[in-house]
């Protein structure tokens, strides 16, 4: 697998997804260079990173591609199969990362009036409510099971926690991030990252 990304950037949370995998992989910095690389390109006709190439499999989005992952990959238990009781759930909450949280952070950080009604993502402190009451039992998204989707939604919510849009009093979503970030293959990734 070759996989592009940037240092410090959203594309380390497939770093982290692919230190899970444990499957052999290439890290490839997307500088100025290789985003001219058509190769690249036809990962990631948008030029973004994360992007992955897989044999014949080109993605270049982080939910697409920790998806896929999950799918391809059924031996590192990353992910829920179809038929499974809990698949749809899964599926749920891979995407909520990039059709709600991260919208909704832009809420926040642009100080854009809410508009639950007219925003597809809801707004800012509804996304937070749902991810709480998703959070319940826990410890894990889909409960006592780690999966990709985990890797997600826990890296967004760091990025939260980290740009300080996190508010005071979510006990339940600090102790969350804590628990993502301290997973070996969390920790690999992110010295990795930090190094570059
Ligand atoms: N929704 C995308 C976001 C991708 C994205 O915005 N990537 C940024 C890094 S965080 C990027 O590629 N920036 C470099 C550029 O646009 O040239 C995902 O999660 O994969």
């Amino acid at each position: 697998m070759k996989f592009y990304w940037i240092p410090k950037t959203r594309a380390m949370r497939i770093g982290w997804l692919l230190e899970e995998l444990g499957q052999p992989y290439e890290r490839i910095a997307a500088d100025e260079a290789v985003k001219r690389d058509p190769e690249f390109l036809a990962a990631s006709p948008m030029g973004k990173v994360p992007a992955l190439i897989d044999g014949p499999a080109k993605l270049w989005d982080s939910g697409a591609i920790a998806l896929y992952l999950a799918d391809a990959y059924p031996q590192a238990k990353l992910g829920v199969a179809v038929g499974e009781p809990k698949r749809a759930a899964f599926v749920q909450w891979c995407l909520y990362t990039n059709a709600v949280i991260e919208p909704a952070m832009m809420e926040k950080f642009s100080g854009a009036a809410p508009n639950k009604t007219r925003s597809g993502y809801g707004s800012f402190d509804l996304m937070l409510e749902t991810l709480e009451a998703g959070l319940r039992p826990g410890p894990w998204i889909l409960g006592d099971r780690f999966t990709a989707a985990d890797v997600l939604v826990g890296s967004s919510v760091g990025f939260m926690k980290q740009f300080g849009a996190l508010p005071d009093g979510r006990a339940a979503l600090d102790a969350y991030v804590e628990r993502c970030q301290s997973r070996p293959a969390y920790q690999r990734a992110a010295s990795w990252d930090a190094a570059a």
